[in-house]
């Protein structure tokens, strides 16, 4: 069997990219080793840029997005006791954000998908990439006993850190730049209203802690926790106890609580992987990159590399040009490191770090109260958490 583009993972990246070759008229198939309900089952990004949106919209999978996702016009940094908006509309000349679960994006993705009837096959296992130096690559799988080949002209490893696109490459030819946070986040969702209308980015002396939401009805809240905590050690009690002494006293008394439905702990880690191109393979999303959820950039990177790699494809089969996609490990990489910058440094400024005291949260709340009370550092922030342009 034959392919144009064999795509590796069905997550955001490889769904997104899937649909708009799919909306162009380039062929691709999508495997994944998981089922679809178990990716449908897994939660994690909830902040949208206005580029993701609008690729979102260019796959034809916006509608649900636009009618149940909440724009949102600013954030509220909150430390010493005080709130202190950032008002990301404002400051940025008309731009927003869009908070809508990464889990219905995809959801939405796979849906127009199906429509389409491009093929996506779940539960394929040993997935390879094999040849990616010549022009004959091709992928194999295991499914039901039996080992099948794709042959194809490009293959996108789509599949996250954990994946096996970026393991074949040989090590000679590749360079990964790593950084290991000593702390992790515990995160919950509930059934409850939002504490805020907009989301509140805490730096507290007890440690970091986020307010996010899902929707007007279900919540979505993190706190700094550390590594070797156990789950089963955080009862919802001792979570909404520990999220309410990180909060303004405003915040906490507004605080509605219900059971958690879902609760886990996730490390955090700045990771990078160089190039993203390696002959006719190209890496995509977390599989070439990982950045801490601080700045809200992991779903939003996988968007913008998906651009590139889209739009160079595209000018391949359309224009016979290899411009773009000679272009794409640089132009992706360019924009992957600002976003590694701004995640690490919103991190380090509200996190509170294991081996720092109280001089470090002295600095960190300067810090903060410089970036609340300067328009130039106010912008920056804005500019860099609703997206690089691209
Ligand atoms: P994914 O989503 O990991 O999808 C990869 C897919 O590949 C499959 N796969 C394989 N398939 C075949 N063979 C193999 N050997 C395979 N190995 C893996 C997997 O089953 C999976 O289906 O990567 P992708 O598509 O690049 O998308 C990246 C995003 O998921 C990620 O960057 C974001 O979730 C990060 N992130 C956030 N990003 C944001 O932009 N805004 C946020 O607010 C935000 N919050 C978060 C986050 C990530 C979090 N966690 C849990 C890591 C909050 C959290 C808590
Ligand atoms: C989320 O809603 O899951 C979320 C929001 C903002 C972040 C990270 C995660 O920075």
């Amino acid at each position: 069997m034959r392919t144009q583009v064999a795509i590796i993972g069905s997550g955001p990246s490889g769904l997104l990219l899937g649909q708009l070759l799919t909306e162009a008229g380039i062929g691709n198939i999508i495997f994944d080793r998981v089922s679809k309900d178990y990716i449908l089952g897994r939660v994690r990004a909830g902040v949208l840029e206005e580029g993701t949106v609008r690729l979102v919209d260019e796959a034809n999978a916006g509608a649900r997005m636009h009618a149940e996702g909440l724009p949102h016009n600013g954030f509220s940094l909150a430390f010493d006791g005080r709130d202190h908006r950032i008002d990301l509309h404002g400051l940025t000349g008309g731009k927003r954000v869009m908070v809508y679960g990464q889990t219905e994006v995809t959801r939405d993705l796979m849906e127009s998908r199906e429509k389409s009837g491009a093929e996506t096959i779940y539960e394929a296992s040993n997935v390879q990439p094999h040849d990616f130096d010549s022009a004959a690559s091709y992928v194999t799988y295991e499914k039901d006993g039996t080992t099948h080949r794709i042959d194809c002209d490009f293959i996108a490893g789509c599949d996250g850190f954990h994946g096996t696109s970026r393991k074949a490459v040989p090590k000679s030819a590749i360079r990964v730049f790593e950084k290991i946070y000593p702390f992790g986040w515990l995160g919950i969702l509930a059934e409850v209203p939002p504490v805020n209308h907009e989301l509140i980015y805490a730096n507290h002396p007890r440690g970091f802690a986020l307010c996010s939401m899902r929707s007007l009805t279900r919540s979505r809240y993190y706190i700094q926790c550390a590594l070797d905590e156990k789950i089963e050690d955080w009862s919802d009690d001792r979570f909404w106890d520990e999220l309410r002494r990180r909060l303004p006293a405003h915040h906490a008394e507004a605080l509605i609580t219900a059971p958690s439905f879902e609760k886990s702990i996730a490390p955090l880690r700045s990771f990078v992987a160089e190039p993203m191109r390696f002959g006719r393979m190209f890496l995509v999303g977390d599989a070439a990159h990982i950045v801490p959820p601080t700045g809200a950039k992991g779903l939003n990177l996988a968007a913008s590399d998906v651009y590139y790699l889209f739009n160079g494809l595209r000018e391949h089969y359309q224009e016979r040009s290899a411009a773009g996609i000679n272009a794409y490990s640089e132009k992706a990489l360019a924009r992957v490191w600002k976003a590694v910058r701004f995640s690490w440094w919103m991190t380090t400024m509200l996190h509170r770090f294991p081996e720092t005291g109280d001089f470090d949260q002295k600095i960190q709340e300067a810090e903060l109260d410089y970036l609340t009370h300067s328009r130039a550092a106010s912008m920056a922030l804005a500019e860099n958490y609703v997206g690089l342009p691209y």
